[in-house]
């Protein structure tokens, strides 16, 4: 039975028992009921505690059954919304005792009871909107009424979750300071005593103060990006004020059934399960057992370097920072105590874990610093020979199971290895930058990579907040690899008479962060340009655009000099575009000379996006990705990949792959259209009718 009874003194306490994070699904909304049902009507029981454990109350509804028949489907009855009345009217005070996550249907679980009493460890929220979706089972109704219009509009359409004190500052449950049982049932003893059953339902939701007439359309029109989710959101709020409590009711639930289903949310959904995905290692022995990661050492304090310095630090990890001098690790340790200043100077961090993560931040300049740490993570010049250097070194300073990482971006991992006596010891860590903020991790798997040194790096990502995905070696691993053939494309639109804003404003309308002109900038030409070298000098003669060699030769090396396919005001680091830039594009078509035609944004969108999908099935047939899925999860934490298209790889099964082969052999008949063979996969499945993303 998910759902246990254990009478106290009168008073039932109710715990959700669905490993692992007590989803809502059909079963389960059926026995809670029935567990309600059982308990109003034992007159030994005067008031109830509904719990869920110490580590999740409730992560909400069963993300499985969005899918239509699934486990009975999330319209399946008795709803949640079904579920959330019984609670709400319950002849007996219902008190919900929440500790760890309470989110989505968990949240609005609570939301359905007399009272919440939380934890400390308790975190709070409706992220729904990030699933394309809005809270659908009072959520939107009953939260305005618990904390206010605003602060609950503010929940909802962030998604983000509230710790137990900001809770309870809200005004959205009660602190406990010891037991949570224990205080619980005390509340429900004295709300029997009382009689005391406060109903959100009855409540009226507290507008702000100043708001005027169109407070709700300025919300909307102040959405960054006017998808239906947060719409909808909006748009429920305002019936919450505005309509009787069971007609908002009625509203939401709608507009929940409408949502759902929207090609926005399904991509969501699949993006939320992907993610998941990405933490299993096929095939790999049940007996690799991962190792305990307590002190790192970081070689390079430079951005990266410190970067991931940094990352460890807040992870509880000691972490030595090395550089070749003292000056280079000062430098370094310096940029990470600045950042944590403004972090408590911004009010992010207090002065104690300040001084706590700088006190696992210890420097040294000499390798043999190595010799006692479990892992090492290499983040010096992107050279072959530096790096074999260093690694050769290591190989004789460090302990016989130090993990030795690099975090290279495009060098052979197996070649690093390979200098080492311990190459199964050795793997990737190749972090993204800025290396604190960014959620992607590629972990490089070698040809001789131990399965346990493997599954040491992924637990070590999710230890260090990253989402880890499993590549092999090749040139650029999954994501550099793709954002070539990305870049390939975009450069060749300029010399077929495009400007670089307007390559960047199609993709940037179309979802895309940021195009990848202004990319670019931001990454730096000199660095794209370095890399073209470098696969040049490794037989990589595939033809490439010149223009960005030809703006690499003007030393406009993007955000870094001020300018580059823009210009960046130095104040604000604002982009604009820049008539040297134009006319130099313009030039360089006209060299080119290729006749004069228009070229759509749906143009330059398939060709950059379905240039990602052919060189992702390539990856996923050499077996450098492990799934499609894993493909998405790189492109949508690292690249900047709207989370709502799904990730490339999605994005061409969204389109159909006969359609996308279709597509793909126009192109193969305009400008450098050697480029768009089909990989061998996407052929295979698009004449299977199958999908990448099966
Ligand atoms: C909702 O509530 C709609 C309602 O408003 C209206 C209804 C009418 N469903 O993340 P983890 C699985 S929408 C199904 O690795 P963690 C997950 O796939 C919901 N499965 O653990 C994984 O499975 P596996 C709103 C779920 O400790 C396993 O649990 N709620 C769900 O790092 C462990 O997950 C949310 O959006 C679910 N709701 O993080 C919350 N949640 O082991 C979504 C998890 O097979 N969940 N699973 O790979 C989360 O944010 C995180 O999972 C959580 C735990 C923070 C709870």
């Amino acid at each position: 039975m998910p759902v246990h009874v254990d009478l106290r003194d009168g008073v039932a306490v109710l715990t959700l028992d669905r490993p692992p994070v007590n989803s809502l699904d059909l079963t389960l909304r059926r026995d809670l009921r029935a567990a309600l049902a059982m308990v109003m009507t034992n007159p030994a029981v005067q008031a109830v505690v509904l719990t869920g454990g110490t580590r999740h109350f409730s992560a909400g509804a069963d993300i499985e059954e969005f899918a239509s028949g699934v486990r009975g489907g999330a319209t399946a009855v008795p709803t949640l919304p079904d579920v959330i009345i019984d609670l709400d009217q319950a002849a007996k005070p219902v008190v919900a005792a929440i500790a760890g996550t309470c989110l989505g249907g968990g949240l609005e679980v609570a939301l359905g009871c007399h009272h919440r009493v939380v934890a400390p460890n308790a975190s709070l929220g409706l992220p729904e909107v990030k699933l394309g979706i809005l809270p659908g089972a009072g959520g939107t109704q009953r939260l305005p009424r618990a904390i206010g219009v605003n602060a609950a509009l503010d929940m909802i359409l962030s998604g983000t979750p509230v710790n137990a004190a900001k809770a309870a500052k809200l005004g959205l449950a009660t602190l406990s300071t010891g037991d949570l049982i224990e205080d619980a049932v005390a509340v429900a003893r004295q709300a029997a005593r009382d009689g005391a059953k406060p109903r959100l339902s009855l409540q009226r939701a507290e507008m702000p103060a100043d708001a005027g007439a169109d407070w709700f359309q300025q919300r909307m029109n102040g959405l960054k990006r006017p998808l239906p989710a947060p719409l909808a959101c909006i748009e429920a709020v305002r019936a919450a004020v505005e309509l009787p409590f069971n007609q908002g009711l009625q509203k939401e639930f709608n507009l929940f059934r409408e949502l759902v289903v929207t090609p926005e949310s399904k991509a969501l959904q699949y993006a939320f399960f992907a993610e998941r995905r990405a933490a299993r290692i096929d095939g790999l022995a049940a007996d690799a057992r991962p190792r305990a990661i307590e002190r790192v050492a970081v070689i390079g304090a430079g951005t990266m370097g410190s970067g991931i310095a940094t990352v460890a630090a807040n992870a509880g990890l000691e972490v030595i920072l090395l550089d070749r001098d003292e000056a280079s690790v000062r430098k370094g340790l310096a940029g990470i105590t600045k950042s944590y200043e403004s972090a408590v100077a911004k009010g992010r961090m207090d002065e104690a874990e300040r001084d706590r993560r700088l006190g696992r931040l210890h420097t040294a300049t000499d390798l043999a610093a190595c010799a006692a740490v479990d892992l090492v993570i290499e983040a010096a010049f992107e050279d072959m020979g530096v790096k074999q250097d260093i690694f050769r070194t290591l190989d004789k300073v460090c302990g016989p199971d130090t993990i030795l990482a690099s975090n290279t971006s495009t060098l052979d991992l197996d070649a690093i290895a390979d200098i080492t006596s311990r190459p199964e010891n050795v793997v990737g860590l190749h972090f993204f930058s800025p290396a604190p903020v960014m959620r992607l991790l590629e972990v490089v798997r070698g040809a001789k990579t131990a399965p346990a040194v493997l599954a040491t790096a992924m637990t070590l990502s999710r230890k260090l907040g990253k989402v880890g995905v499993v590549a092999g070696v090749c040139n650029g691993f999954i994501g550099n690899r793709m954002v070539e053939e990305l870049l390939r494309q975009a450069y060749f639109l300029v010399d077929e008479g495009l400007l670089p804003w307007q390559v960047d404003g199609a993709l940037e309308r179309w979802g895309m962060a940021m195009g990848p002109f202004a990319t670019m900038d931001l990454a730096g030409n000199d660095i794209g340009r370095a890399i073209r070298v470098g696969r040049a000098a490794a037989g990589d003669d595939r033809p490439y655009s010149t223009f960005p060699d030809k703006v690499c030769a003007l030393g406009r090396f993007g955000q870094k000099t001020g300018k580059g396919y823009y210009q960046y005001d130095p104040a604000t680091r604002a982009r604009e575009t820049d008539p040297e830039i134009d006319a130099l594009a313009q030039a360089h078509a006209k060299e080119i000379g290729l006749p004069p035609r228009v070229i759509g944004d749906d143009e330059i969108v398939a060709r950059c996006l379905l240039a990602l999908a052919n060189e992702g099935a390539a990856l996923l047939g050499e077996g450098i990705a492990q799934r499609a899925s894993d493909i998405d999860v790189v492109y949508l934490n690292g690249y900047g990949f709207p989370a709502h298209k799904g990730g490339p790889m999605y994005h061409a099964d969204s389109l159909g792959l006969e359609n996308v082969l279709r597509l793909m052999e126009g192109f193969l008949g305009g400008y450098q259209g050697q480029f768009w063979r089909p990989a061998p996969l996407l052929w295979e499945k698009a004449s299977a009718g199958r999908r990448l993303t099966a």
